[in-house]
């Protein structure tokens, strides 16, 4: 076993050597960084304070949230080897590292790498400007007195920041006992993190519903999502064959794919194997999963990318909901009325700016979480739709991002650039569809602007013509018309080329 540890350990030195000569590719990664802070700071970050987007969905990126590390999550159940996996990899344990066959780990830990070891508390934490964990302060004092960092001086980590985790408890140990919400905190790392190890215990392999609960949050990363089969040495070959079996059926059903992610199974300590029966392909795995690792570096700079692309694609969406709610806002009176209306509908609204924008069921937030936001905004106060602002976001995907990308080796699979088609197309389908929503709305009730400012624009024309009439002034059809839509114009009301003043 320690044989492939030390393997590690050579390759591993020979690229810090390498890396205190700048390397062709640390002068790509930090060119790709540098663009993707202009992009951030100069282009998205404005529409997403003026469209409250931190509110709803995360708070500004901070540089160092885009300069950071590739980072490493280690979530499991209780006991299934998480720190002691982490202290095998670094061949010591890290400070404060807690090891035991009973819940032991009961903070998130992110062992980073300092000159010497030291140990920072979560308030601290969050202000380091050198970490990426200013986020975490949206969790509030509940979560960062259970959040730390672990200093130590390690080959590894100057590449890599690994996050230890607080095993999942079942029942009401994990619901009560834990003063933040544990499976948010899980998503936040989840989303910064270029890999995801799901620790099992191959001795005591149940998942728990509220492991399953994790897992499901994991979901929207499955593509970093790797599964660890750790002591897989303590069961003998009949076992084994069943606990492998069952654990990609468990995931499978969990992620809801034909493609279950990799395992790596074996034993993730110093100790030989009790059970040699499967000793080289545990030996294989292990060789595997640190190549995996060791690739992370070189790949940081293509994730960083796609991550900003998620969130192109996320602000987008999310200007589109918005600005929607916005223009169903009635002009004079009634706002609170179609605002509880407009909440209670909210499935009918995402179902209706989807096809208005041509926007895929993935990209779509969770409906339940955005329905609690809403609630503590005056949707009157949402900026108006910008034609402008959807071109740009569309312009960071289809033009600005390429290029990035071309700096890091060329096209990416990881873009999905047909999901980011022109927003203004609309074809006749999607029209019918959204005139039939629009008047299934209007059915339902509410006024809104437009139909008062019809209202009275007629008013105002029967005046103009009843007046007319008194004063003996003739007015024929065409001059009806014309009149017609000037005053509708004034009221900012688009009327059809056609002149038929049909709205
Ligand atoms: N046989 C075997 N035992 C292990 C292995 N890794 C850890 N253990 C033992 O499993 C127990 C739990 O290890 P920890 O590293 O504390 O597990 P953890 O997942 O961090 O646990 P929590 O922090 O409580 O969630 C300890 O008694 C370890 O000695 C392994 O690879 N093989
Ligand atoms: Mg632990």
């Amino acid at each position: 076993m320690p044989l492939i540890l030390f393997d590690w350990d050579v390759s591993y030195e020979g690229r810090k050597e390498r890396a205190s000569t700048p390397t062709a590719r640390d002068h790509t990664s930090s060119r790709v960084i540098t663009g993707l802070k202009n992009l951030y700071h100069l282009h998205l970050s404005p529409i997403e304070s003026s469209h409250h987007f931190s509110s709803f969905h995360y708070a500004p990126y901070s540089d160092s949230e885009i300069e950071a590390k590739p980072q490493v999550l280690l979530v499991g159940q209780y006991s299934t080897g998480k720190t002691t996996f982490i202290s095998y990899l670094l061949g010591k344990k890290y400070p404060s590292a807690h090891i035991g066959p009973e819940p032991t780990t009961d903070k998130f830990i992110a062992v980073v790498h300092g000159p010497s070891d030291k140990v920072i508390k979560g308030n601290s934490l969050t202000v380091v400007p050198e970490l990426p964990f200013g986020g975490l302060s949206t969790f509030g004092a509940g979560f960062l007195n259970k959040f730390e960092a672990s200093v130590t001086s390690s080959p590894l980590l100057e590449s890599v920041t690994l996050i230890d985790s607080p095993g999942v408890l079942s029942g009401e140990k994990q619901r009560v006992n834990r003063s933040y919400d544990f499976s948010t905190v899980v998503k936040w790392f989840a989303e910064r993190s270029d890999l995801i190890l799901l620790l099992f215990d191959a001795h005591k392999l149940d998942v728990s519903d509220e492991f399953r609960d994790v897992i499901e949050k994991l979901k929207p990363h499955d593509d970093k999502v790797r599964c660890v089969l750790n002591k897989a040495d303590q069961i003998n070959k009949s076992q084994f064959v069943r606990v492998y079996g069952s654990l990609l059926w468990s995931m499978g059903k969990i992620f809801r794919t034909p493609e279950v992610s990799r395992v790596y199974c074996g034993s993730y300590w110093e100790k030989d194997f009790v059970n040699k029966d499967y000793k080289d392909m545990f030996n294989e795995d292990e060789r595997l999963l640190l190549e995996e690792l060791k690739g992370l570096p070189s790949q940081a700079a293509a994730r960083k990318i796609n991550d900003m692309v998620k969130r192109i694609r996320l602000v987008k969406v999310h200007v589109c909901i918005l600005t929607y709610l916005k223009s169903q806002m009635p002009f004079f009176y009634g706002h609170e009325t179609r605002q509880k209306q407009l909440l209670s509908d909210l499935e009918d609204v995402f179902e209706e700016v989807k096809v208005m924008y041509d926007l895929s069921d993935g990209d779509m937030p969770d409906i339940t979480q955005f329905r609690v936001n809403l609630r503590s905004h005056d949707f009157r106060r949402f900026p108006k739709l910008d034609r402008g602002v959807l071109r740009s976001l569309d312009g960071l995907i289809t033009l600005q991002i390429p290029e990035l990308m071309g700096r890091v080796g060329g096209v990416s699979g990881v873009l999905n650039m047909s999901q980011m088609g022109e927003v203004e197309h609309e074809d006749t389908k999607t029209r019918i569809k959204r005139k039939q929503e629009e008047i299934k709305r209007k059915k339902k009730g509410g006024i809104g602007g437009v139909e008062v400012l019809v209202a009275l624009a007629g008013v105002l024309v029967l005046l103009f013509l009843v007046l007319g009439g008194v004063l003996g002034l003739e007015i024929n059809g065409v001059l009806k018309t014309t009149l017609l839509k000037t005053i509708l114009g004034l009221f900012g009301v688009e009327t059809k080329a056609s002149g038929t003043g049909e709205l």
